[in-house]
């Protein structure tokens, strides 16, 4: 098996944690690399999109987040085999590539400005994809996005309801996904509760 290195933020969350996690979940052995922003000052210009996350493989790195969810996914058995099945995995996680975009957009703005763009973020396309991502979930079956079954595309929607939920967004309302997407609230509840899920964040806590 390829000697595997996931090198991200050191934070529960975010675009490098559905890979972490997924390996986790799966039992892959893995490298996993932390780095501090501080330490990613200086290494931004060695990585091939000067973006984290990447995965080492072998000798070989690889950047994109969803393309690494994918990869690992599918080691982890938590990527679908059935061509539409990962076609409805794909959309959620690129559908929350798109919010993760539009927000880190935002995170070094100036006070005034980041205001404007979140309140707008908020009104507009932030409750639509919430909504039509609880629109998605339902379709699938209503416990998972895809393959009524744990996939990357859950843990990915997971990481962006957790980062909303958790009110550390200035002017974007805590309870935006309770208000738009009551379904994406108990979608999270499940994956935490998640044998796996929930031993993996237990071990962190006491780490
Ligand atoms: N499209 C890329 C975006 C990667 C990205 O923007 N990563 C952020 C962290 S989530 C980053 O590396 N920020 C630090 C920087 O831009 O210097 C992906 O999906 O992996």
């Amino acid at each position: 098996m390829a000697r595997l290195r996931l090198t991200y933020f050191d934070f529960d969350g975010g675009r490098g944690e559905v890979g972490r996690l997924a390996m986790h979940v799966g039992g892959i052995p893995f490298e996993d690399k932390r780095v501090t922003f501080q330490e990613w000052d200086s290494m931004r210009d060695f990585y091939p999109f000067r973006a984290l996350p990447v995965i080492e493989v072998d000798d070989r790195i690889v950047a994109q987040s969803n393309s690494i969810n994918r990869y690992v996914g599918r080691m982890a058995g938590l990527y679908p085999k059935d061509d539409f099945q990962a076609l409805l995995c794909d959309e959620v996680m690129d559908a929350v590539e798109d919010m993760d975009f539009q927000i880190g957009s935002t995170l070094d703005l100036p006070p005034d400005e980041k205001r404007a763009a979140r309140e707008e973020l908020a009104a507009g396309p932030l409750g639509r994809y919430l909504e039509q991502l609880q629109v998605k979930l339902k379709a699938a079956g209503g416990e998972y996005f895809a393959d009524r079954r744990l996939t990357v595309g859950d843990l990915k929607v997971w990481m962006l309801v957790r980062w909303l939920r958790s009110g550390v967004l200035d002017y974007i309302p805590k309870d935006i996904v309770d208000r738009n997407a009551p379904a994406l609230v108990q979608h999270a509840e499940r994956l935490a509760a998640h044998p796996k899920i929930a031993a993996y964040y237990a071990a962190r806590k006491k780490a």
